[in-house]
């Protein structure tokens, strides 16, 4: 999609989108406009929100894309709204459409929707992630303004998926909606929201190819159409390369399908993640010389192949399936995306040598499709059936009807390689034995229904570590062409070196089976880091290592045919707790999308541009003693490192890393690195480091601990909490060894640093510090991670000596999980010089 962005005098912005390059400037008679402005909202069901007379007065004007929880899923109070809310607009129909068939098409709405024109109600919509359309024709007016108003519900239903997931579950018109306008004679719109043709190819290869279009026309006029349908192809330099015509008879009140082959492809450009050559087709309706209807389409050449020995194969070739996984949420606004930003995620994964994307755990929108196509990044898109099913009729036919709407919906797509329908079904589910087989009995009718709907590409379910023996034990590990596993070894469980024992165990299991490993990944946050990271301390260094070796470990079997990221951006997940409440933080990317230095990794693994990193962007600001390991993540042969201007030596980077030891000096150390592969290199950086190993001298001014825990944390005002350790004499620490760390990961109120109140010690002697003389501010933080009622901890605090508080009790005082702060002005005397 190409975008001009004119930015006017007068005060508003011009965004001109680019969808189709036609030669001739012949205007489709087809009208497709959003209608995202000017809608009206209110939360809660409104008594007769659909009629004129409704009381809207206190209604809050919004425009769409929409959510009512880009707020209150990340406020301190837990739980976000699942319930009703309507939107309303008011439509005036252009006199020029009179005659068309009016339709509303909604990208998405989450969950159910349920569309009124005029008082009368549409239909209703069940699924949260498809497109939905209905036909408006009969209900509207050109008279006088139309009333649209929308319910849209995303209460927790028992038939409807996804029943339980690690996302939030954002309710509102999410996506765009459009009015569309066509003439009576039309490729049909309502076929479960798809575009009504249909674009495959049933043969290719290097040499020729064959293209298959098909699709169904309506006739709702009340004379038979004769008609003709004319497909023409054209090639990625916009050049028309094929034509077909054939003629169809549409009785009237009626539709009749159409099929039309075109066997005279020479030489496809093939489309491939390095040269995504995207073709397009253009299908149009014609009545003698007049042109109805006209409808265009992506086309790619390309042909699939996995195997369970040898990976993946596109056009034939070996490519190992290099990928990473989205949400579609975004910092701020929750699932309620502009399309820009979609596309820019698309972009950033390319720009990062990704050419794998699993959209888990949904249906996407079309721009982040489309985005795919352009850009070459092969997808596998799935269905929301998470974590468990609902035994009943009704959950099994909303599940089929949701596949049957994101593969008609998407098929035509060309990026598209993987259709999916389930994600780690057993993880809270009974699994009673009705159950598995029930889950087992759906799969088999989803399963059944991709291959009726597009047999072309490849089935996929995910599965997890915890419920691996019901997946064999249930029948689910052979259903599907391929099967993804999403592990955590060295986060959840164990240690990261012992995924590759493992996965070597699955594939000995399943040696017919095409494997991928759907996901894998570890927290980060920006401000947590350590020379010693352990797993689950949400450390940038823990997240590098965990990454480093899985990779390694899935690139050295070839029998993985690709591996996906746990996640690329970090995501909304709204019962979460952890370092930074309400979000998943496996991202290799921030939610607001800065890079983590785990992305660099990658980039230096995957793309072939030129790269050299040194791992410190994220950590900055450094404490500790001074002899400090520094990495650079590059892809270039040999890499010399300066601090302060002297060398520190040239290295050979081994897995894409270099590493060196430093003594870091007080204060900024400047570190640069050079590379002089194919010209020059280099990536500079600035460290600030105060030393907080060695004993304090006379120059000793400030200090923060992180008590409990074995990761430096820096603040929004870059002051580093320097880790925790025992007390050495002339320095500090906690004395005796009794003192327990503890750890939660619950919210903390009233703070934004949740990291210093998640992790604590229990039961403490006290801590010492052995300072230069002087008057000192001594400032304590608190919290009660376990206790609700007063009286159930109560403590004194003393410093040297003399009790400063008395009987503390912070459940009684502030509460659960409520930061409290204490300063009290000390004087040290003669304590250690
Ligand atoms: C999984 C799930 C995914 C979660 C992820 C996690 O296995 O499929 O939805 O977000 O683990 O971070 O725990
Ligand atoms: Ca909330």
């Amino acid at each position: 999609m190409k975008k001009i962005i004119f930015t006017i005098g007068i005060g508003f912005i011009l965004l001109l989108t680019c969808l189709v390059q036609t030669g001739n400037a012949q205007t489709s008679p087809r009208v497709r406009r959003t209608i995202n402005d000017n809608w009206f909202f209110s939360p809660g069901d409104v008594p007769n929100a659909e009629k004129p007379k409704a009381e809207v007065a206190d209604w809050e004007r919004v425009s769409l894309p929409h959510t009512w929880n880009a707020g209150d899923a990340f406020d301190d109070e837990p739980g976000y709204r699942r319930g009703p809310g309507w939107y309303r607009r008011q439509l005036e129909l252009d006199p020029g459409l009179r005659g068309k068939r009016i339709f509303l098409f909604f990208e998405g709405a989450n969950q159910t929707a349920e569309v009124f024109v005029n008082e009368k109600s549409l239909g209703k919509h069940i699924g949260g992630y498809s497109a939905f359309v209905f036909d408006a024709t009969d209900q509207v007016s050109f008279e006088r303004p139309n009333l649209i108003a929308v319910r849209v519900d995303n209460t927790l239903e028992k038939d409807i998926p996804p029943l339980d997931a690690d996302f939030t579950m954002y309710g509102g018109i999410y996506r765009d909606v459009w009015l569309v306008a066509a003439d009576p004679v039309h490729f049909k719109v309502t076929d479960h929201a798809s575009v009504g043709v249909r674009v495959e190819t049933p043969r290719v290869s290097e040499s020729a190819a064959t293209v298959k279009i098909s699709g169904t026309v309506v006739n709702s006029t009340a004379g038979v159409g004769d008609l003709e349908i004319i497909s023409t192809i054209f090639d990625n330099e916009n050049s028309p390369v094929a034509r077909v015509a054939s003629r169809l008879g549409v009785k009237e009140k009626s539709e009749s399908d159409f099929v039309q082959t075109v066997d005279q492809i020479r030489r496809p450009k093939l489309w491939s993640p390095e040269e995504p050559n995207l073709y397009r087709v253009k299908t149009v309706i014609k009545s003698g010389e007049k042109v109805l209807d006209e409808i265009e389409n992506p086309l790619g050449f390309r042909w699939l192949r996995f195997d369970a020995e040898e990976g993946f194969f596109l056009n034939g070739k070996y490519l190992k399936l290099r990928g990473t996984n989205k949400h579609q949420d975004y910092q701020g606004l929750g699932n309620a995306v502009p399309d820009e930003l979609m596309v820019r995620d698309l972009e950033i994964i390319k720009d990062n040598g990704f050419n794998f994307l699993r959209l888990a755990h949904y249906p996407q929108d079309p721009a982040v499709l489309e985005a795919a196509d352009r850009l070459g990044i092969l997808i596998w898109e799935e269905i929301p059936i998470v974590n468990l099913i609902t035994i009943s009729e009704a959950f099994n036919q909303n599940s089929k009807t949701m596949l049957r709407d994101m593969i008609r919906q998407h098929r035509n797509h060309p990026s598209i390689i993987i259709w999916g329908y389930m994600n780690e079904i057993f993880l809270r589910s009974p699994k009673t034995g009705a159950d598995l087989t029930e889950t087992f009995k759906l799969a088999k009718e989803l399963e059944k229904i991709c291959k009726e709907e597009d047999p072309t590409r490849v089935t996929g379910i995910a599965f997890d570590f915890g419920s691996r023996e019901d997946y064999y034990q249930s029948g689910l590990t052979s259903i599907t062409d391929i099967v993804g596993w999403n592990l955590y070894f060295g986060w959840y469980h164990d240690t990261f070196e012992d995924f590759g024992k493992f996965i070597d165990e699955q594939h000995r299991r399943l040696p017919d089976k095409p494997l991928i490993i759907s996901e894998y990944g570890a927290n980060a946050d920006r401000r947590l880091h350590s020379a010693n990271p352990k797993r689950f301390d949400s450390t940038v260094e823990w997240q590098r290592m965990f990454h480093e070796s899985y990779w390694r470990q899935i690139s050295e079997r070839k029998f993985i045919a690709g591996s996906a990221i746990w996640n690329q951006f970090d995501f909304g997940s709204e019962f979460r707790g952890e370092t930074i409440p309400h979000i998943n933080q496996k991202g290799m990317f921030t939610y607001d999308r800065r890079p983590k230095d785990v992305s660099f990794f990658y980039k230096a693994a995957f793309s072939s541009r030129p790269v050299l990193h040194i791992a410190a962007r994220d950590w900055k600001y450094r404490s500790g003693g001074a002899r400090q390991a520094i990495d650079v993540y590059t892809n270039l042969g040999s890499v010399e490192l300066f601090q302060n201007g002297v060398s520190l030596g040239k290295k050979t980077a081994a897995n894409n890393k270099a590493s060196w030891e430093a003594s870091l000096a007080d204060g900024k150390n400047i570190l640069t690195a050079q590379a002089t592969e194919n010209g020059l290199h280099s990536d500079t950086t600035e460290v600030f480091f105060a030393d907080t190993a060695r004993p304090f001298d006379r120059s000793f001014r400030e200090m923060a601990v992180n008590v409990g825990s074995n990761a430096d944390f820096i603040d929004e005002g870059q002051n580093v909490w320097t880790a925790d350790k025992i007390f050495r004499t002339g320095g500090w620490g906690f004395t005796g060894d009794d003192g327990a760390e503890v750890s939660t990961l619950r919210n903390a109120f009233g703070s934004l640093d949740d990291p210093l109140f998640q992790t604590m010690r229990e039961g403490l002697n006290g801590y010492r510090f052995d300072v230069p003389d002087g008057v000192f501010e001594v400032e304590l933080r608190f919290v009660e991670p376990k206790f609700k009622e007063k009286g159930q901890r109560v403590f004194d605090v003393k410093i040297n000596g003399q009790t400063v508080c008395r009987e503390l009790d912070l459940a009684g005082e502030a509460g659960l999980m409520m930061s409290l702060t204490r300063k009290f002005s000390v004087a040290a005397e003669n304590r250690g010089g």
